[in-house]
């Protein structure tokens, strides 16, 4: 620095008091303050609302002076940064997890009760942030949490929705949406950063210009968005690193278009402008389904052209030679839904830094990676030709320039195939000509990952066979994982205390593999009491919470059997809500002496059916129609009990894992990519009855078949049996359970009809009947029995929790960093 900046760097420095500190009384000055001067409210008189307020301001503070240290650290020490494009953080809240990973939750807590305030109830006032719809947005906020706490040099990006994910109302048991206007009660987690924008260019035309003797293009844009930045900080934990989640919101362009204004009609030409804003307004709730349309196309690109435009600049801000670009920087696509990135950097680099397509391409092909989240090749991304040529006329012709050359690459490699040629192509002919992104992304990206061992196994086998006979070098997997953070120590402090008292040390939160040390304590008689204590304590809190959501009472005593993710036909709640039924007459049918023997349950479903998705919603009237009957039948009483859960999000989440004894992952083998809920289950104690799908086949590796339920047919099995199901009946119990559906027995037998249909009459693709008898004995013959026995049960637990380490998210980021990204830690120093 020179003399002049360090005297007055000096000087501010002796008007500080220094760093914040966090003594109570300190703590205590500083959330008074910001009653006062942040919230507006007098000290003397606020109400819990408003101390949350405050509060999270005084952790905001403290994040944002290590944000400051963080991100002066990065900038010295030019590290290779990682940026994380995704369309969805599925952030939940974030005053106990913040104040957790900065290592003063227990501080606040004090200085809160010297106020006459309880950090808990005042947590309870933050709403969820809900920018994204399932897995693949938990994901990314996993990965922020891991990425923070082993002090990577990485950043988020993504778009803030005015709506999050829709709110969940039943009404006589019927799904309704209603919108999620989250920012209402203000965001106290976010910094606007109104010098930090961007415009965003849309439509309009291509054109051609003379230069440098040659050629060059020039997009004149149609239409232009001002993209500002919204900044979340993510604290590591057990770290000074914090890292930035950048959220781009849209706004009326300073660059008005002249005409309209001429046209004397002011007050349209306001409000026309004013519609730029829908572009980051609402988050599309489907999450297996793309429907090309504008609004999503031009969602997509307004946040890509932000962030690179964004990266762009942090890169020349300290660079001049883009040759340095892929040693500075990895781009991480989730899924395909940011991979006009890579047209979006070739378009910068060509067209407006003036490099060859040679050296851009060169450039491109090193710096980004995607990961996908999905099995189904109807899953993949498709847009219209003629409507990205309409929104980004520039990138179709960019995008058709890489098809060119890679389909010349493809008849050099196999020759005129042209059917292969055709499935391979980044173009898609047909009725409606598209462009597919996934096939964009695999020809760009480096390195293709999967989110488990069979899920890869599936893209090399079918979704991208074609191209894994082409580059088997860029396809790879990374078992997804869960950040023990928020899925342990924010969720369950309870059962965090026992497993550090056990262990001797805390230091599992930043080192998931220590967990294995509790095997050696599963039969400990003293260890069994005290966590068999902590859960019932977690499931006494759940049966509250359960009271207070649906009016219903149930017992802590009963085992608590739940369900809780997206409703869709391949997760098989229908599955699991015909075994309910199953139960429910055998009950009825049974001899009072017979009755005596059955382990009372309590069956939770939970979760949101995309509102287009007709039979997802007649699964949630059914399970509520089943429950009706159920929990009203006096001969049953408190041996079954059927509870849905309304408006299932991260913080229902964080309340019903603690207090679960077992959780269902029973999608039909090979149709969950990874499926991240079970490894929540499985950290808490729960234990799992399963399918071998997804990462549940290395959750058994892990913890043994004999920890946990596993039923049903195999991911090799499915495609035999799927012809069988054509040709053959049902299972007897099976058809009887659904009759009883069909018959009007639970009433709306209209309205159940086409979801008796589709596993009757439509080939039971999913297999509910032929995995039913496997699934009913896992139910009754494991689960009931090693419940009765909470001895064996307690030692399946401590097992399960013991066993989890591995789905930690800091392994799946360690291998991404390692083998996918090539960065290294950069630990700003305390
Ligand atoms: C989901 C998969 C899950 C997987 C998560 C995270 C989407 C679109 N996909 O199986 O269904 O665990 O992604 O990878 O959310």
């Amino acid at each position: 620095e020179s003399g002049e900046g360090k005297a007055k760097a000096e000087r501010m420095f002796s008007l500080m008091d220094g760093f914040l500190k966090n003594d109570p009384i300190s703590l205590q000055k500083d959330i008074l303050d910001h009653v006062e001067y942040t919230v507006a409210r007098s000290r003397f008189s606020f109400d819990d609302f408003e101390a949350y307020q405050a509060l999270s301001h005084s952790v905001r503070d403290r994040l944002i002076e290590r944000w400051h240290d963080t991100h002066a650290y990065f900038k010295r020490k030019d590290p290779k940064r990682l940026y994380f494009l995704s369309l969805e953080f599925l952030m939940g809240r974030s005053l106990s997890n913040s104040a957790i990973n900065l290592g003063i939750r227990d501080q606040y807590a004090d200085a809160l009760n010297q106020l006459g305030f309880e950090f808990e109830v005042l947590a309870e006032q933050e709403g969820d942030a809900a920018q994204g719809n399932g897995g693949l947005a938990r994901f990314s906020a996993c990965h922020m949490d891991s990425l923070a706490t082993m002090d990577f040099p990485a950043w988020g990006y993504g778009l803030r929705y005015q709506y999050g994910l829709f709110r969940q109302v039943i009404l006589d048991g019927f799904q309704h949406e209603q919108p999620d206007y989250w920012l209402n009660f203000g965001n106290p987690w976010e910094t606007e950063r109104i010098p930090v924008s961007y415009a965003v260019k849309f439509y309009g035309t291509v054109e051609e210009k003379d230069f440098n003797g040659g050629k060059c293009k020039v997009w004149v844009p149609g239409e232009t968005v001002e993209a500002v930045a919204y900044d979340n900080p993510i604290p590591g934990y057990g770290t000074r690193n914090t890292i930035n989640l950048r959220l781009w919101s849209a706004k009326p362009s300073d660059l008005y278009d002249m005409e309209s204004y001429d046209t004397g009609d002011y007050i349209n030409a306001v409000i026309n402008r004013q519609k730029a804003e829908t572009i980051s307004s609402v988050l599309y709730p489907d999450d297996r389904s793309y429907q090309g349309k504008e609004l999503r196309l031009k969602q997509q690109y307004f946040f890509v052209s932000a962030s690179v435009q964004d990266i762009i600049r942090r890169f020349k801000d300290s660079h001049n030679d883009f040759n340095q670009f892929p040693e500075k920087v990895a781009l991480q696509l989730n899924d395909t839904h940011p991979s006009l990135a890579i047209p979006e950097v070739m378009r910068v680099l060509v067209d407006e830094e003036l490099l060859s397509w040679k050296q851009a391409w060169d450039i491109v092909c090193k710096i980004f990676s995607c990961t996908t989240h999905t099995v189904v090749p109807e899953g993949l991304e498709k847009i219209p030709v003629d409507l990205l040529g309409s929104v980004l006329p520039r990138h179709l012709q960019i995008i058709f320039d890489i098809n060119l050359s890679f389909v010349e690459e493809l008849k050099k490699h196999f020759g005129l195939d042209f059917n292969r040629l055709s499935r391979m192509s980044i173009v898609e002919e047909g009725a409606v000509k598209s462009i597919r992104m996934a096939n964009l992304s695999i020809v760009c990206c480096h390195t293709v990952n999967g989110v488990s061992r069979v899920h890869l196994d599936i893209l090399k086998t079918k979704v991208f066979k074609d191209f894994y006979e082409l580059w088997p070098q860029k396809f790879h997997y990374k078992t997804n994982g869960v950040t023990q953070r928020r899925w342990l120590v924010v969720s369950n402090p309870g059962l965090c205390g026992l497993i550090s008292k056990w262990l001797g040390t805390d230091a599992w939160i930043r080192d998931m593999d220590l967990l294995m040390g509790l095997r050696d304590h599963a039969v400990d008689a003293e260890l069994q009491q005290e966590w068999k204590m902590v859960r019932r304590i977690n499931k006494i809190r759940l049966a509250e919470f359960i009271e207070a959501m649906t009016g219903m009472k149930v017992s802590p005593d009963a085992m608590f059997d739940v369900q809780i993710k997206r409703i869709h036909e391949y997760k098989r709640q229908l599955l699991n809500i015909l075994g309910i039924i199953y139960r429910y007459d055998c009950i009825k049918n049974m001899k009072e002496s017979d009755r005596r023997k059955v382990v009372p349950r309590v069956c939770i479903i939970g979760g949101k059916a995309a509102p287009g998705y007709k039979m997802a919603k007649k699964i949630i009237k059914l399970c509520h129609a089943v429950g009706e009957t159920i929990n009203n039948d006096s001969d049953i009483g408190d041996l079954l009990k059927l509870v849905f859960i309304p408006d299932y999000n991260v913080s229902v989440a964080e309340l019903v894992i603690p207090g679960s004894d077992i959780s269902q992952h029973i999608s039909t083998a090979g149709h969950e990519a990874s499926g991240t809920g079970s490894m929540k289950f499985l950290m808490n104690g729960c234990l799992l009855l399963a399918t071998a799908d997804g990462a549940t086949i290395e959750i058994i590796e892990e913890i043994g078949e004999d920890n946990m339920f596993l039923f049903g047919a195999k991911v090799h099995e499915v495609p035999k049996l799927r012809e069988k199901a054509q040709n053959h009946g049902m299972p007897l119990q099976f058809a009887r359970a659904l009759k009883m559906v069909r018959d009007g027995y639970f009433d709306y037998e209209d309205y159940f009809k086409s979801l008796c249909d589709s596993i009757e009459g439509g080939g039971d693709f999913y297999l509910l009947g032929n995995d039913f008898a496997s699934y009913l004995e896992a139910q009754q013959a494991a689960a009931d029995k090693a419940f009765v026995d909470q001895e064996r049960w307690t030692k399946m637990s401590i097992l399960s929790t013991a066993g989890s380490g591995r789905f930690s998210s800091d392994r799946t980021v360690g291998e991404y960093a390692h083998q996918t990204w090539g960065i290294e830690p950069c630990r700003c120093p305390f």
